[in-house]
């Protein structure tokens, strides 16, 4: 693109996505669809999550708000805000969110063939301090003809048709990928359209950030400590990597995205399974670093191998760079030896 064709030759998500369909003559819109009611929902949540700070800060929070309603905590607005676009796509059969601890099943007659894995605003502990946050979703399709049950849902990673996630940060980024590289697009609050910023993101092959949480040093296992041993003493002459670790997920990965490294949220003695859940945390952003050209591991096996066995699961999760997670993966295949 060059500067002018950003003026005149806007790429917003909807024509990316509609592009993306028109390569595919069978399809009948409905992904088209079903992305423009989640990006509906992540325009809804963009809004609120400014206004909040705003609100917090003017004292207009309080517990009840002009019109005497109870001011609702935006991680179970935003839940209720995407559950409410979703359905009304018409094109989702079940639904599950970090909010809930049981799916969603879409009743018949707005049933459509996607199932939706969500966390609608992760790591919202952080609001109150500034730190972006985001809303992270994956799609699968889901097998017709018979009635939805969670089977349908506990499928590996990498049967997902779609994933993304939305940050609301300085600016509010949307970062996509359908199965065919990895898009970046932009709220333009003027126009209130998601435009393409960062096309066909691909992750540097290896980095010089890592990022976890050294809080837990004294129980990692001897793998990642040793990684991490690595990371500030390295054995050869490069020079120490830099420790950036913001404690929310999205920002964590789309830092990682960009600019390279590793993100480990590592099983310890406390958490033997960690902390991230497989549905909606560690699958999507797993299928995005795969499509950026990273890898994602669990420790055990290439994370979108994993095949869950219920909904709110957990996994450790190492994700970022092809050669700093292939590091990774030769100090476990070494440990098991
Ligand atoms: P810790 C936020 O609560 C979250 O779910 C993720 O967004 C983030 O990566 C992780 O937990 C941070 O966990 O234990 O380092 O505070």
């Amino acid at each position: 693109y060059s500067v002018d064709a950003h003026r005149t030759d806007l790429m917003t998500i909807t024509r990316f996505v509609l592009n993306e369909q028109s390569k595919h003559p069978e399809s009948r819109g409905d992904f088209t669809i079903l992305l423009s009611h989640i990006v509906l929902g992540c325009k809804f949540v963009c809004s609120a999550v400014n206004k909040a700070g705003l609100a917090k800060l003017i004292g207009l929070a309080g517990e009840t708000n002009v019109q005497g309603e109870e001011q609702k905590k935006l991680d179970v607005l935003s839940n209720e805000v995407f559950i409410k676009a979703l359905i009304s796509s018409g094109r989702t059969r079940i639904l599950v969110s970090e909010e809930d601890e049981e799916a969603i099943f879409v009743e018949p007659s707005k049933r459509g063939k996607y199932c939706v894995v969500f966390d609608p605003l992760d790591g919202s502990s952080n609001i109150d301090c500034g730190v972006s946050i985001g809303t992270i979703f994956g799609i699968y399709m889901v097998k017709d003809g018979h009635e939805p049950t969670i089977e349908d849902v506990l499928q590996p990673g990498k049967n997902m048709v779609a994933a993304g996630y939305c940050m609301y940060g300085s600016s509010c980024t949307l970062v996509l990928s359908t199965g065919t590289g990895v898009n970046g697009f932009t709220l333009d609050p003027s126009l209130g359209e998601f435009i393409l910023t960062h096309p066909d993101i691909k992750i540097p092959k290896k980095g010089k950030i890592y990022s976890v949480n050294e809080g837990n040093a004294k129980n990692w296992d001897a793998p990642t400590a040793s990684y991490v041993e690595q990371c500030k003493f390295p054995k050869d002459s490069s020079p120490p990597k830099s420790l950036r670790y913001i404690g929310s997920m999205v920002a964590d990965v789309h830092r990682t995205l960009l600019y390279g490294g590793s993100f480990l949220y590592p099983a310890d003695k406390k958490s033997p399974n960690g902390k991230l859940r497989v549905l909606y945390e560690v699958f999507p952003m797993s299928f995005l670093m795969e499509q950026a050209g990273g890898q994602a591991f669990t420790g055990k096996q290439r994370a979108l191998d994993l095949v869950p066995t219920k909904l709110h699961e957990r996994s450790p999760i190492f994700l970022g760079s092809y050669d700093d997670i292939g590091e990774i993966k030769a100090l476990y295949a070494a440990e098991s030896k």
